[in-house]
């Protein structure tokens, strides 16, 4: 069906999954004869303003297709205004479901987010492809260590075995390639895509690059300093409240690390970004089912979203304070 577009333009999220998403998806479509343009959002922000339009309209795409990236149904519909070109959404979020025939969510259907991990798993079945190296990437950058608790971890140990991989060594590579965004290197997280084309199924070559070695060392030293930061209050007993800045994209790299450090906690972090990209609330729980927080915030005319274990607001940072009220407010009201 996609052999019928001679130019498809990739919109996809700058994280690990959409990067070794948008790695599988251009080599396929490269295989089809079909050429392809890759687009970076602008990173931080979820909606149609991230999208750098222009860039879409000089290539004059026949399809977009937009990979990991949650967008509202009103947001694809101007998206597919203004690049003149149907829009196919293939994604694993929990989001509002558009009535589109091009729409590949699972999710969003209605399906339990654990049997959908990644948006390469998602991709996997669409495309019909045998779950490799970047299909494992895009879940250990989504799950990390819990992928163990989803119920394709059977599917995924097989792959493990039969190649010798170890899944720690997966996690890893998912965050060298995470700190490409982290560090906001845009150009990096281009390369990433065709950089994992190029190394297949290596996954020992992977690890030694040298690019992301580099990057990743420098996101790991702030983390582990900004992980130590204690919480500014508990509120009913359950949630961890802190406030961290820091001119790196890692508020869900550091709520993550907090939530393993709490696993019985909800864990909330209001996150200051310093210098460009907007502010963050950030909530995850390994233990409470976040989905009605992400509803009712919605319904608060927040910008807004996640999955079961995390729900995440973004907002511009004179509204932080306010944001993280509404949070804890919200979060009290699901799980009451
Ligand atoms: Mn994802």
């Amino acid at each position: 069906m996609l052999r019928s577009y001679p130019r498809i333009s990739i919109v996809f999220h700058w994280d690990s999954d959409g990067i070794a998403s948008a790695s599988l998806l251009k080599e396929t479509l490269l295989s089809y004869g079909i050429e392809t343009q890759l687009i970076v959002p602008t990173i931080g922000y979820y909606n149609i303003d991230a999208i750098p339009l222009s860039k879409i309209k000089d290539f004059t795409p026949h399809l977009v297709i937009v990979l990991d990236y949650a967008l509202k149904p009103w947001d694809l519909e101007q998206l597919e205004y203004e690049a003149s070109a149907p829009v196919m959404v293939i994604d694993h979020h929990l989001n509002q479901l558009p009535e589109k025939p091009l729409y590949h969510n699972p999710v969003a259907r209605g399906l339990p987010g654990e049997l959908y991990p990644s948006t390469t798993w998602v991709l996997q079945e669409l495309l019909r492809i045998d779950v490799n190296l970047r299909v494992l990437i895009g879940i250990a950058g989504d799950r990390g260590v819990k992928a163990e608790e989803t119920p394709i971890w059977d599917t995924i140990e097989q792959t493990l075995r039969n190649r010798k991989w170890n899944w720690n060594k997966i996690i890893e590579l998912a965050e060298m390639i995470d700190s490409n965004y982290r560090i906001g290197d845009y150009e990096g997280i281009t390369r990433a895509v065709d950089k994992l084309a190029a190394y297949g199924e290596s996954l020992e070559e992977a690890l030694k690059d040298q690019e992301w070695l580099r990057k990743k060392k420098l996101v790991d030293k702030e983390i582990e300093k900004l992980v130590q930061t204690q919480p500014i209050k508990t509120v009913d007993n359950k949630i961890l409240v802190y406030t961290i800045e820091s001119k790196y994209y890692i508020a869900s790299a550091i709520t993550r690390k907090l939530a393993l450090k709490h696993p019985d906690k909800i864990v909330v972090v209001a996150y200051k970004h310093l210098g460009e990209g907007p502010c963050h609330v950030y909530a995850r729980s390994w233990k409470h089912d976040l989905s009605t927080t992400i509803t009712l915030l919605s319904l608060r005319d927040y910008e807004v979203g996640g999955k079961k274990e995390v729900a995440a607001i973004t907002t511009n940072c004179e509204q932080l304070n306010q944001a993280l009220q509404d949070m804890i407010e919200a979060i009290r009201n699901t799980i009451k």
